[in-house]
């Protein structure tokens, strides 16, 4: 790791983004009010930020991935793969409703998901990851940025800020044999069963199970791996909306199923 931050800035920097969150009070980028800092100080501070989560009961049961398709990579300006952690606090139940209050300014996004059934490490083909999954299924990844307006401009922001995440929702799902041709499946979001974007699955990096490689690759990267019984969500294929009180958003996965929920004011 370089030394543009020292421990304690790492660790005051976790702390200000725990609190943004706790708060729901948006800050300016760390990068524009502190100074610049590198992808593995900005990982280091995402991981400080989980273990404090973990101090107040949390647990980790899983991780995202974010920038694994243009629609993404184009609508926040970064371009590159990046992952964050998921918590058992982030899941909202399917079908049930999610409450604006104490939000920032929350998007929803539509996402494939996998749940891992063995540990992973290293460099995996999509093979291997196909035989490591005991469901794929669809989400809505809900997002919350920390950051003020949503805009934060730079990778070490996003990663520090544990990659925008804020809750999912996970929907149907199927068990293996798998039986589908992940390249080649519709992915569409819908509010109030209007479509508002739709894409193929090949959007996420050709193919959502190199996003899980990826994962694995950048995990491995910080000497971890990834445990089996892991979720990981593959990054969404189209771009994010904002939320709005009374409206239902739900998102359809060719021959998987669908995810839903209401958004309450
Ligand atoms: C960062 C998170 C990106 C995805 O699916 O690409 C992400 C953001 O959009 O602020 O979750
Ligand atoms: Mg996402």
């Amino acid at each position: 790791m370089s030394n543009l931050l020292s421990n304690s800035q790492i660790v005051e920097l976790s702390q200000t983004l725990h609190q943004a969150r706790a708060k729901a009070q948006e800050i300016e980028p760390l990068t524009k009010t502190y100074q610049d800092f590198d992808l593995a100080e900005a990982y280091k501070i995402q991981s400080d930020g989980i273990e404090l989560r973990l101090k107040e009961g949390e647990k980790v049961i899983g991780y995202k991935m974010g920038f694994t398709s243009k629609a993404k990579m184009e609508q926040m300006g970064l371009h590159q793969p990046i992952f964050g952690v998921l918590t058992d606090k982030m899941q909202v139940e399917n079908k049930g409703s999610f409450p604006l209050k104490n939000r920032i300014h929350p998007k929803t996004e539509p996402e494939i998901y996998f749940v891992t059934q063995r540990d992973l490490r290293g460099t995996i083909s999509p093979d291997e990851a196909l035989a490591a999954c005991a469901q794929i299924g669809v989400a809505l990844e809900i997002l919350d940025s920390r950051f003020k307006g949503f805009k934060y401009f730079t990778l070490p922001d996003v990663i520090a800020d544990n990659a925008s995440s804020a809750f999912f929702v996970l929907g149907d799902s199927v068990k293996p044999p798998f039986n589908l041709d992940l390249t080649n499946l519709k992915i569409a979001m819908h509010q109030d069963g209007e479509t508002l974007f739709a894409a193929a699955s090949s959007a996420i990096m050709g193919n959502p199970l190199l996003s899980l490689c990826e994962l694995v690759a950048l995990l491995h990267e910080r000497g971890q791996s990834l445990p089996k019984g892991s979720i990981v969500l593959a990054g969404a294929a189209t771009q994010a909306v904002e939320l709005h009180s009374g409206k239902l958003m739900s998102a359809e996965l060719e021959k998987i199923g669908r995810v839903e929920f209401s958004v309450q004011g």
